[in-house]
């Protein structure tokens, strides 16, 4: 009855926008008309009448799709099925994701290291600083002349990268360039965002400061003497299921190696413009990130072959480390992106053309391993800035974001929940959350940088896979820690696992629906081999619910570009 809370009726657990789509979908059987009625179930608002059927691609269940867009009156409601019960309730009002934009970047707070997090920020979460990493040793796979093995350096601040205590300059590079990004796509709504953090006080814009926290770290992991980037921070095996202030283990920085060079070098150069107007409240900072940039890139140049190989590393040096890998055999998109990134910061037309930034016509969805299309933002947003060699490019770059932006919206509409994540079963892969996140952005700069008759069309599925990480998925989990009803409680993440909260750290966002995670995690529990229902809200499930801040940060930026433009 229309008493019972019904998981079938799947949707944004937030809520929506008063003038933008506003989209329910019914999975399984019933059919006929919905309606909207306030949370205590006594007032009809709205009626409207299901769609056709319409057949899930990956598992063949059935969908019906609740348009209640025609409504835009602010309140709270939910969706009523009539036979088959209520959805959990939701807002409809203008910054409909203010909360949720604070939220996940707040949740890069929670991943500080070597900080106390405080009763003020933190609230219950409030804990002892952990890995103060001001004593690391230099592992002897990146020994250096200077810096022979042994040698301890301090290498401070930075976030934790996921679930587990390292640092990983190659994952730091996605994240770092997609929240710089925002602070150069949306300056003015980035100012207005209070995260209540220790910094948020002075005149920088609060996520600008929270990512400062991370790029002071990454400085520290270039070696001085030749502009080589470490690959990572790390304990040689991953620790417990324990808090950080527990786990004291030693801390080395590993191996240089050309993605993570070349991802500092993006980060610093941009960094360098981003900081730019902050010269009072960090003197000198952004010529240093752009001169630590400068070094890096040369030293790429110097050193084009040295891939990350831990495998190969371990065969040769002690002790053996076995954390995170990013590894990436294949840099021309690192190559692509540092370029672009140093081109719009000096001017120099010389990184312009010191690689083919367009090899070919494809523009991949960016993830960690592939960077190629932040380039591609990059020099889209510069536009009109850019040098005469740059603005030839514009109209290529612009095509290259409308194909791209054209290819994500094709077909959505057909989807079973109306969404561009999960037209294909490809897109359910380790940290698939994120795979939705970057579409969405996708979908943004087509928005922002297009002339495309589609452009409005890609703006609402933008906001379509919002909907799907806050709950219109074939889970009807909202991916995000502590926002919506049914959120993961046992995140893959240390903390949320030690710290005797009953409620997981808030503001992360998990993994994710992953077709694979089962094989790859062994975690007992999963129901289903079905790719788009294959989530787990276990802690053992790594691959399905682990939290991680290259998956955060696309979250972050979604959720604020849709605030920014509010869809109207
Ligand atoms: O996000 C990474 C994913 O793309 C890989 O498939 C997976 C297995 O190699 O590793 C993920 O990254 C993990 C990293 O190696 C260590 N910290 C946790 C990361 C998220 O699970």
């Amino acid at each position: 009855s229309a008493q019972a809370l019904s998981e079938a009726i799947r949707l944004n657990q937030i809520g929506f926008y008063p003038n933008a789509s506003k989209i329910a979908v019914v999975v399984g059987e019933a059919q006929g008309k919905f309606q909207l009625v306030t949370p205590d179930l006594k007032k009809v608002v709205f009626t409207g009448t299901l769609s056709a059927p319409r057949q899930n691609a990956i598992s063949g269940k059935t969908t019906r799709i609740a348009d209640f867009s025609g409504f835009t009156k602010s309140g709270s409601y939910v969706v009523v099925v009539p036979g088959l019960g209520h959805s959990y309730s939701f807002d409809i009002r203008s910054d409909v994701h203010r909360a949720v934009t604070i939220g996940a970047i707040k949740g890069f707070y929670y991943q500080r290291t070597g900080i106390d997090l405080l009763p003020i920020y933190a609230g219950q979460w409030a804990r002892p600083a952990g890995h103060p990493d001001t004593r690391v040793l230099i592992h002897p796979s990146a020994a250096s002349e200077g810096r022979p093995a042994g040698t301890v350096i301090s290498s401070p601040r930075g976030w934790f990268d996921a679930g587990d205590y390292n640092k990983y300059i190659v994952n730091s590079g996605i994240t770092m360039g997609t929240l710089l990004s925002l602070c150069e796509d949306f300056p003015d709504y980035v100012k207005n965002l209070d995260t209540n953090i220790p910094e948020s006080s002075n005149k920088v814009p609060d996520v600008l400061d929270e990512a400062l926290w991370n790029l002071r770290w990454m400085l520290t992991m270039q070696d001085p003497a030749d502009g080589g980037v470490y690959h990572k921070l790390t304990n040689p095996s991953f620790d417990g299921m324990i808090m950080p202030d527990k786990a004291t283990k030693d801390r080395y920085v590993v191996a240089k190696g050309i993605t993570a060079a070349l991802d500092f070098a993006a980060v610093m150069a941009q960094a360098g413009r981003v900081l730019k107007p902050y010269s009072r409240e960090f003197p000198g900072l952004s010529d240093s990130c752009v001169a630590a940039a400068k070094k890096a890139w040369a030293w790429a140049k110097a050193n084009p072959d040295v891939a990350y190989n831990q495998r190969e590393m371990n065969s040769k040096f002690d002790p053996d480390v076995t954390t995170g890998g990013y590894e990436d055999r294949n840099a021309s998109d690192e190559w692509i992106w540092a370029a672009a990134e140093l081109y719009v910061t000096t001017k120099d037309d010389a990184y312009y053309t010191a690689v083919n930034l367009f090899p070919d016509n494809r523009t991949p969805i960016p993830s960690w391993p592939q960077v190629r299309t932040l380039a591609y933002y990059t020099l889209a947003r510069a536009g009109n800035n850019l040098t005469a060699i740059g603005k030839k490019d514009l109209p290529l770059v612009k095509q290259h974001l409308t194909t791209m932006a054209d290819s994500l919206i094709s077909g959505a509409d057909r989807q079973a929940f109306q969404t561009v994540m999960g037209k294909s079963a490809r897109d359910y892969i380790w940290g698939s959350s994120s795979e939705a996140g970057n579409q969405g952005i996708a979908l943004i700069q087509g928005y922002r940088f297009t002339d495309s008759p589609n452009r409005a069309r890609y703006l609402q599925y933008a906001l379509g896979n919002l909907d799907y990480l806050l709950g219109r998925n074939a889970t009807g989990y909202s991916f995000l820690t502590g926002f919506g009803d049914k959120t993961p409680m046992h995140p893959h993440h240390r903390p949320s696992v030690a710290d005797g909260i009953e409620a997981p750290v808030p503001g992360l966002l998990s993994g994710g629906t992953n077709a694979n995670a089962a094989r790859q995690d062994k975690c007992a529990g999963y129901t289903t081999t079905v790719a788009d229902e294959v989530y787990l809200d276990a802690d053992c499930s790594y691959a399905s619910n682990e939290i991680a801040i290259n998956w955060n940060a696309p979250m972050v930026y979604l959720a604020a570009a849709l605030e920014a433009l509010q869809m109207d």
